[in-house]
């Protein structure tokens, strides 16, 4: 209520007494309708107290605020991952800085990253195993990345950062866009995939620190005319799809279906497909996307690749035509030069293998199955001992 903040001494209630865990749902008692028939404050100070009060649901901002939350959250993800079997932890703060997060969560995010980073090591020393993994998923628009990190300080911290190179465009806008295009267009200046990877490089992250986001989605607009290129006039989003149930996205498995007697065609400049279907239209990645998107992946050193998300590739194989995951086994694929020589020679015999790709691993066979496992943190795999070392 508005009137808990006058009661004297210990009595006095403001925002900062809320549990913001205890309830669903919070409500500020009260506003008012004015004379001109508005909804409008009362108490003198009622916007002071709305920002606190709202300020409740940001709880990245409230838990990195002090040293002793910032513990809290550290000493518990500790125990919650080890309880559950977890080998680290990834962080995603959608986004320091940013909507609604205060400018100082942008050093309280690094401040983060460095304490969680010690209390992983120290406990792996103290308990002989290997220590937890820290890695984080970040913006890849300019404004936010300028507003949320401070990268090379960050880079120190984490083992390797996931640049979401997707969402970069949506049925927010009044325009089709490609969800994630790999380059601009005239229209779109950084706001692409090679601004964002190249940005974060530049700015102080070791390449191979660096994994660029793949999606297996695409992003769905209702065309407002006769216009379907990139730039055509959107009234908003397409139909959600019938089992994402998002309007204004489609997994890669309802992409198939809209495929479905209409055509894939090209955004040349920015090498990724679309296609549209009466007054729909669909952005969105294929393997031949993913050729090139690995080609410029490889091309530029970057560490590796991630994926948004497993459960929207056609996983079992039953939309597509394509098999099962086309997409990411077909990104496996590109990827992984060990593969191809396990596919090429089937009869491998069980044993421990270099990795090809990534000396900071090694490959496992057993029984006709590959395994790939990571070397301690600080080693990498030496074949003359076959084991791993230190670099
Ligand atoms: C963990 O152990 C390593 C190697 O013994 C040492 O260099 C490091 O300082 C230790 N870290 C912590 C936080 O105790
Ligand atoms: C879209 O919105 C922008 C401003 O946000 C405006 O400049 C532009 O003319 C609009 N385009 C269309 C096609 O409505
Ligand atoms: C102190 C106090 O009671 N303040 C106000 C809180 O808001 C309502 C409006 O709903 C006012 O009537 C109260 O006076």
């Amino acid at each position: 209520t508005n009137w808990s903040q006058y009661r004297p001494n210990d009595g006095k209630y403001l925002p900062d007494n809320i549990d913001p865990f205890l309830c669903t749902h919070l409500i500020y008692a009260f506003s008012i309708i004015n004379n001109a028939n508005e909804l409008s404050t009362y108490e003198w100070n009622d916007e002071t107290l709305y920002k606190s009060f709202n300020g409740l649901k940001q709880r990245f901002s409230t838990m990195v605020s002090t040293p002793e939350n910032r513990q809290t959250f550290i000493q518990s993800s500790i125990s919650f991952l080890r309880t559950h079997g977890f080998d680290g932890l990834d962080l995603d703060w959608e986004y320091p800085g940013s909507r609604g997060s205060p400018p100082e969560d942008k050093q309280r995010f690094t401040l983060l990253c460095k304490e969680l980073v010690q209390a992983f090591e120290a406990e792996g020393n103290a308990t002989s195993r290997q220590r937890l993994m820290l890695t984080a998923a970040v913006s890849a628009g300019k404004g936010t990345i300028d507003t949320g990190y401070e990268i090379a300080e960050i880079s120190k911290y984490l083992d390797f950062i996931n640049v979401m190179t997707y969402e970069f465009h949506g049925a927010w806008e009044n325009v089709t866009g490609h969800n994630s295009p790999l380059y601009r267009d005239a229209s779109t200046e950084q706001y692409d995939t090679d601004f964002a990877m190249k940005y974060w490089r530049d700015q102080g992250v070791p390449v191979e620190k660096l994994r660029m986001g793949f999606a297996t989605y695409g992003k769905t607009f209702h065309l407002k005319s006769t216009r379907s290129d990139v730039g055509a006039p959107v009234s908003g989003p397409a139909s959600a799809g019938p089992y994402t149930r998002e309007a204004g996205f489609w997994s890669y498995f309802e992409i198939c279906n809209f495929l479905h007697g209409t055509s894939i065609q090209w955004i040349k400049d920015q090498k990724v497909p679309f296609a549209t279907k009466g007054n729909e239209w669909a952005g969105f990645d294929n393997r031949e996307s993913y050729e090139t998107k690995v080609r410029y992946l490889k091309d530029n050193k970057f560490g590796g690749a991630f994926v948004w998300a497993l459960d929207l590739d056609d996983f079992a194989g039953k939309f597509c035509g394509e098999g099962k995951y086309p997409l990411i086994s077909h990104l496996q694929k590109l990827l992984n030069i060990g593969t191809l020589l396990f596919t090429k020679n089937r009869n491998h015999p069980s044993g421990i293998y270099p990795n090809p790709d990534d000396r900071k691993s090694f490959i496992f066979c057993s029984h006709g199955k590959k395994y790939t496992q990571s070397c301690p943190v600080g080693t990498i795999f030496d074949p003359s001992c076959m084991c791993c070392n230190w670099s």
